[in-house]
């Protein structure tokens, strides 16, 4: 008997330590050791004067200004941005991914991206009636420094990439400014810069806003509305205690069949 008390009681324990280990380390997971997180971006056309914000592209990344930062140099990705609305380089040269137009002031566009914490966001889109403007956010943090996703918004202001010398806006073709129909022609038509990325003061206030937010991942089962779920949309602190539970039970069964020997 004292061998059964004793077996028994070890496998309460190792059952009960097990639990608690599995339930331990879902808890207090750091946020960097999780899976990636959702994303859901809307960005509207705020412009004043009205104008289209042309296509454009965003990119998810881990370092800084990787793709373009106020007082930096305009790199080719963002240089054919901001003065052709033609983001080819940025996705061949930087990994980014394209932004469809935006037509009119109201108007929005709205896309998803799941991201690894640590990760950061930007995008540039041309304001087309100027030769190179755009609206962008340059490496917007997606966690903040509690480890927790962001849902935030933004209001954007115009920036001059500082490759061409600016003319009025909408001055059209001959000042500079592209003619969608001329394609490349409309590249380095104007006169050619070599300014730090800054503010364009022939804007004043916002020309877009953005919204960002991070989205819950709901479990397959629909039982709740909590994030970190296991592989099969299961949470994985549920797969934790009903590990316990099972072995508690395992346990228990074990010690009733021994009692009767
Ligand atoms: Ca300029
Ligand atoms: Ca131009
Ligand atoms: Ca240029």
């Amino acid at each position: 008997m004292r061998t059964n008390s004793l077996g028994r009681r070890a496998l309460i324990s190792l059952s009960v330590i097990i639990g608690a280990a599995l339930l331990a380390a879902v808890l207090f997971t750091p946020a960097s050791a999780q899976s990636a997180t959702r994303f859901r971006v809307t960005i509207t056309n705020a412009s004043d004067p009205e104008m289209i914000i042309t296509p454009g592209a965003y990119l998810v990344h881990q370092e800084a200004a990787e793709f373009w930062t106020d007082g930096g140099d305009a790199n080719v990705a963002l240089e054919r941005i901001a003065e052709i609305g033609v983001p080819d380089a940025a996705v061949a040269d930087l990994g980014a991914t394209a932004l469809d137009p935006i037509p009119a002031s109201g108007d929005s566009i709205t896309f998803e991206f799941d991201a690894t914490p640590g990760s950061l966001f930007s995008f540039a889109q041309m304001l087309i009636a100027t030769n190179d403007t755009f609206v962008g956010l340059d490496s917007v943090a997606l966690w903040d420094g509690a480890g927790s996703p962001i849902t935030s918004s933004f209001d954007l202001l115009a920036w001059d990439a500082g490759t061409e010398e600016n003319a009025d806006l909408f001055a059209g073709y001959e000042a500079g400014q592209p003619d969608p129909p001329r394609g490349e022609a409309n590249l380095d038509n104007g006169v050619a810069t070599t300014d730090s990325i800054a503010l364009n003061e022939q804007f004043s206030g916002t020309q877009a806003t953005v919204s960002i937010a991070a989205l819950v991942v709901l479990p397959a089962t629909g039982s709740g509305g909590l994030a970190g779920s296991g592989s099969d949309g299961f949470p994985t602190w549920a797969i934790a205690l009903l590990a316990t539970a099972l072995l508690v039970v395992v346990a228990g069964g074990t010690q009733r069949v021994r009692s009767h020997r």
